[in-house]
């Protein structure tokens, strides 16, 4: 019998998949049947031939109210992390609520164009308007029928760094954020930053959100709030619901004092964010020779089974001038700069970018929390990919070829053609690098 779909997707290949290609039939939002070959028709019948299925990319981590204002109104010339904050704290006195708007919808089509549907972005609320936060909020709800977006209120300056800043903090809890950050090794003492830790775990079962906190974002080994962060989140039993991003810090620890971490960390299972682009750059800008890195213990976190995701952090920002959404970027970068070079590693930091995401945003659905994200029942929300597996899909920065959303058809992209002009008779003439593999693609 001939089924109707909404989309069908002929013969791509399932990132958790056992190599043979597929059909895959959306109807109404769901995935509802895979098959080696469906008898079906539907509204957009696609061939993927040689692509990769895959779920889509999660940014969980990016500042959408300073993304597109590198140089503004300087450019950050020492590379650092304190010269970014500053350069921010002139910018945002000049921010508006359709500004930042702008900027962040443009940033997020920008995302979108590479495959990401789901967005964690810090909104920064140690400025007395709330302006970035109520632009990002306003984001949210514009967006909603192409991209999932949660904002964390981030004090950017400390809680405690002002006597205002408290309050803004709360202040954007009652507006509508869906977590509540902070900054403490920013802090204006040690003892200020135990004590905002405290502050985020008493807000946010306050008024009931997530935690994600800009942790030991510093090479300084003795910024060790990770360890509070870890303590507070298995005391309330929270990990869950805690991110303990950036943590830097943890890659300048002596291992005695790591090895103990770890263990604390195991037992906490809250989830990490490492920004590799960003951290590889801000980090080691005091070090003379051997210079560290930056980065926290990603491969060792994996390791011992614990949710790491990695983000952008940034968009051509004070902070990074670069930038441009592309989460595979990210991963190829993971890859080389925390050693995860093994193949097993190598999609270890696919699933960074992608399934970790959701779990780090607490959007994994619980069927998906064993299984895969690609199969009968789920909802359709996913990516084809101009190459056949996630290895190839890194190793080449593959492009999106169509996205899915809420079963969907979000985007198609036209296959990208190669027209060779060499002198040899074997390389002679035209030929185009996806014309046998994508089908009806090449005609959206
Ligand atoms: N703010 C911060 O504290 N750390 C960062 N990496 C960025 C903004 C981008
Ligand atoms: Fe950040």
């Amino acid at each position: 019998m001939t089924e109707h779909f909404d989309i069908v997707l002929r013969q791509g290949h399932l990132l958790d998949g056992d190599g043979h290609p597929v059909d895959l039939g959306i109807r109404d939002g769901v995935i509802t049947a895979i098959a080696p070959r469906l008898e079906a028709t539907a509204e957009h019948d696609l061939d993927i031939q040689g692509c990769l299925i895959s779920p889509p990319f999660v940014e969980s981590h990016i500042h959408l109210d300073s993304a597109l204002t590198a140089g503004e109104p300087r450019w950050n010339q020492s590379g650092t992390l304190f010269e970014g904050i500053q350069i921010w704290g002139e910018r945002k006195r000049s921010l508006t609520l359709d500004s930042v708007k702008q900027r962040a919808l443009e940033a997020l089509k920008l995302q979108a164009s590479h495959g990401v549907q789901y967005v964690r972005t810090h909104a920064d609320v140690s400025e007395p308007s709330l302006t970035a936060l109520k632009a990002l909020l306003d984001v949210r709800e514009t967006v909603q029928d192409w991209m999932t977006v949660q904002v964390i209120a981030f004090p950017q300056d400390g809680i405690y760094s002002n006597v205002q800043n408290e309050a803004l903090l709360e202040e954007a809890l009652k507006l509508g954020a869906d977590g509540v950050g902070g900054i403490p090794h920013y802090e204006l003492t040690r003892e200020d930053g135990v004590r905002s830790v405290h502050r985020i775990f008493a807000l946010a079962q306050q008024y009931d959100r997530l935690i994600d906190i800009h942790c030991d974002e510093i090479d300084d080994p003795q910024s060790r709030f990770l360890e509070v962060v870890a303590a507070c989140a298995l005391r309330q039993a929270i990990g869950h619901r805690v991110t303990a991003s950036h943590t830097t810090a943890f890659a300048s620890y002596d291992n005695a004092y790591a090895v103990k971490l770890m263990g604390l960390l195991r037992r906490s299972r809250i989830n990490f964010i490492a920004n590799p682009l960003i951290n590889l750059t801000l980090q080691g800008r005091a070090d003379s020779y051997p210079k560290r890195r930056g980065i926290t213990r990603v491969k060792e976190l994996w390791q011992q089974g614990l949710n790491v995701s990695l983000g952008h952090d940034c968009i051509q920002d004070p902070w990074y001038s670069l930038g441009n959404g592309n989460l595979l970027d990210v991963a190829h970068m993971a890859i080389h700069a925390c050693h995860m070079t093994g193949q097993a590693e190598i999609l270890a930091c696919y699933d960074m970018v992608t399934r970790n995401g959701l779990q780090t945003l607490g959007l994994l659905p619980e069927t998906a929390q064993r299984g895969s994200l690609l199969c009968q029942g789920q909802p359709a929300n996913l990516l084809v990919l101009e190459a056949p597996t996630a290895f190839d899909v890194i190793k080449n920065r593959a492009v999106v070829m169509v996205s899915i959303y809420g079963g969907r058809l979000l985007l198609r992209r036209k296959p990208r053609a190669l027209y060779w002009s060499l002198p040899s008779p074997e390389t002679h003439g035209t030929s185009d690098e996806n014309d046998k593999s994508l089908g009806n693609l090449s005609d959206p």
